[in-house]
């Protein structure tokens, strides 16, 4: 596994054109300006900016989200190509990659890097998606075209994909190994496909009283028995939106902040958290900067930033170039 003292790398994805509303493009920005770095050097931790995340076609941001559904799948990948190359060499690096949204198509980059990863120093790979929606469509079936919407079904290797997708940037995650923890707006075509894959679906409804707890220590002890590389994809959405309203698609009965806390913690004390996205923070939807701050706390304790921060003298701090 890494190591506790393995360096954060923080990768921006200034993406919004998979959502189905502009924004969360101002998301790594946000982020930032909240205080990300500085409160994970606090804690002793070592962190490194990579900055964003540049799409290999220059005309990708251009691409309007009113575009045609072929075109800003198109203009997704153009992000999550480079995004691949770059999580894959951060992991090779001994970094701990966090990927900073943008929208959550971004995992569809950031998934294929940690597969790639995974397979190259054969160990296997389990994803916790949480997440008030499964993220599991196909253009076929999608409700609304959005690729966001279909960001864990393509990083699964959905047939639907295969003309999208190539071994040089992208390998599949095992479904059998995803856990969706979270979810309370399924499209019933996609919910079909979650079940016949075999991805394992835990609705939000089912995740109340000390459930939550006791399904994540099984996924902990799980992983922590393979050996396995986890990857936690958090979408702000899977919070109440009392919460944290600024995200593009708010759906009411999400988490609260002690049950979003809680998780947070068992995940960072666990050690096991190797890479992470930080996905659908809508800067254009906050009420004063809340969600960023609620995010940038959450992120520090699923890295494992303890309660108490360390002296000054202990602080680390390195920037280093985008490339
Ligand atoms: N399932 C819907 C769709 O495919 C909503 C997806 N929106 C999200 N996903 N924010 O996390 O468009
Ligand atoms: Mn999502
Ligand atoms: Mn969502
Ligand atoms: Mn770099």
């Amino acid at each position: 596994g890494f190591s506790l003292f393995a360096p954060v790398a923080l990768h921006g994805v200034p993406l919004d054109i998979g959502a189905g509303r502009p924004g969360a493009r101002l998301g790594p920005a946000a982020l930032r300006l909240s205080g990300l770095a500085d409160r994970l050097t606090d804690h002793g931790l070592l962190v490194r900016d990579h900055g964003d995340v540049v799409p290999d076609h220059p005309e990708a941001p251009l691409v309007p989200v009113a575009a045609p559904d072929a075109q800003r799948l198109e203009a997704v990948l153009a992000y999550a190509r480079p995004l691949s190359l770059r999580a894959e060499a951060s992991l090779a690096a001994g970094e701990r990659p966090v990927f900073l949204g943008g929208d959550h198509s971004l995992s569809m980059g950031s998934l294929a890097g940690v597969a790639r990863h995974c397979a190259a120093v054969d160990r296997p790979l389990f994803v916790l998606w949480v997440d008030a929606h499964g993220d599991f469509n196909t253009p076929d079936i999608s409700p609304t075209g959005n690729p966001h919407g279909m960001a864990l079904a393509l990083a699964c290797g959905e047939p639907a994909f295969s003309a999208h997708l190539d071994a040089r940037w992208h390998a599949p995650v095992n479904p059998a190994r995803v856990t969706l923890l979270g979810a309370r707006d399924l499209d019933p075509p996609e919910r079909a496909l979650l079940a016949a894959r075999g991805v394992e679906v835990l609705p939000m409804p089912r995740l109340k009283g000390g459930r939550l707890l006791t399904v994540l220590d099984r996924l902990l002890a799980r992983v922590a028995a393979a050996d396995g590389h986890l990857h936690v994809s958090f979408d702000l959405d899977a919070l109440d939106p009392r919460l944290a309203p600024g995200v593009s698609t708010p759906v009411p009965g999400g988490f609260g902040l002690a049950a979003a806390r809680d998780m947070m913690i068992r995940l960072g004390a666990s050690g096991q958290v190797g890479s992470l996205d930080l996905v659908e923070l809508n800067p254009l939807r906050d009420v004063a900067g809340r969600s960023a701050t609620l995010l940038v706390e959450l992120a520090a304790l699923a890295l494992g930033a303890p309660g108490a921060a360390v002296p000054a003298g202990r602080k680390m701090r390195e920037t280093v170039a985008v490339g």
